[in-house]
């Protein structure tokens, strides 16, 4: 007596353990089957590939329940799992919340109320975002609760460390922010492709490379690991193919698939000062031709309707300037000369 829990008890706990709590109202998650080990749990901004099946939900209210709509194996039990970046819109919403903090071989069942999966409007395989060319059969009813019972194959993760801290930080990059970095590219002794080792290429045998960050203009690897980074900083990544040069590779230098590692020191983090660009006699307000030079010189423009309508959104006080209070863009600290007029 005492030692053994009441049968009820133990029925108790045991159900706790597989409902977990769900980060969102429409969802319910339960642990079907957890993994053997864990060193890794997804999170935001991962790729996850996954094996899953779709179908509507015993308790939707629409829809034919428990009937199947779409799944990544194929009859045979083949095919690629999914891979998509967690946080991304590459799936329903509560499909991506449903996933996180899971461990590689675990198996989760999802419940989604239509809020966090199609809708009101329900998958039409014409028109969603969501459907695959590929995926025919996949139609979800108006206002239907799915049930996608989903397997983690794999987590994939970029990895960074700072080696070097900056001394002091004036400034952390942000979207839009110009850098201005130095850098050195090895295949990384992890990858599936390419040499392991190999040095492919180092801006020190050129010169220091300028970017606009969060604007496409480098691998996704980098806008996702150089944001909040400082002027003095060194840092290493560690670049799988989904964040770097994925199945195409690049030009001769990068094979398709392969893992990259990179050494980059950062040297400049500099705000992107539009204002000032824009204006070009510096009195420190833009007038009409400043800006239509601009959006000329930048965006091709040259429509004078186009460009009054701008200059005559922003010019809130109609003095026929757009002053540095007015500019709704990137424009800097605030001049000199305004801080003394406002004394
Ligand atoms: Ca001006
Ligand atoms: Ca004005």
């Amino acid at each position: 007596m005492g030692l053994v829990a009441p049968f009820s008890f133990v029925l108790w706990v045991a159900v706790a353990a597989l409902e977990m709590k769900s980060p969102l109202k429409g969802l319910t998650i339960k642990v079907i089957k957890e993994a053997k080990e864990c060193d890794l749990k997804s999170m935001e901004k991962d790729f996850v590939e996954m094996h899953y099946v779709t179908k509507i939900a015993e308790s939707s209210k629409t829809g034919k329940l428990g009937q199947q709509v779409d799944q990544s194996r194929d009859e045979d039990g083949m095919n690629d799992p999914l891979s998509f970046q967690l946080g991304s819109t590459r799936v329903i919403d509560g499909w991506d919340k449903g996933v996180r903090d899971m461990c590689e071989g675990e198996i989760r069942l999802l419940t989604i109320a239509p809020e966090l999966a199609y809708g009101d409007e329900g998958l039409d395989k014409q028109k969603s975002k969501f459907a695959e060319p590929d995926s025919a059969e996949i139609e979800v009813p108006p206002g239907a609760t799915i049930a996608i019972e989903a397997e983690l194959i794999k987590i994939i993760r970029l990895q960074k460390e700072t080696t070097v801290k900056a001394k002091s930080c004036k400034r952390q990059a942000e979207t839009g922010d110009m850098l201005k970095v130095h850098y050195t590219l090895w295949i990384h002794p992890t990858s599936i492709a390419g040499e392991k080792g190999e040095r492919l290429e180092s801006s020190h045998d050129t010169s220091p490379m300028e970017f606009q960050l969060g604007a496409g203009r480098v691998i996704p690897g980098w806008d996702q690991a150089l944001e909040g980074a400082c002027a003095g900083e060194e840092v290493e990544l560690v670049v799988p193919p989904e964040f770097g040069y994925g199945e195409k590779g690049s030009g001769q230098t990068v094979p398709p698939m392969a893992t990259l590692w990179f050494k980059v020191e950062i040297l400049e983090v500099l705000e992107t000062n539009l204002f000032q660009q824009i204006d070009t006699n510096g009195d420190q307000k833009i007038s009409i031709e400043e800006l239509g030079n601009w959006m000329e010189k930048i965006q091709g423009e040259k429509d004078p309707e186009i460009i009054k309508d701008i200059f005559g959104g922003e010019d809130k006080n109609k003095d026929g300037f757009i002053d540095w209070d007015e500019a709704p863009f990137p424009k800097g600290e605030r001049p000199q000369s305004d801080k003394k007029s406002e004394l």
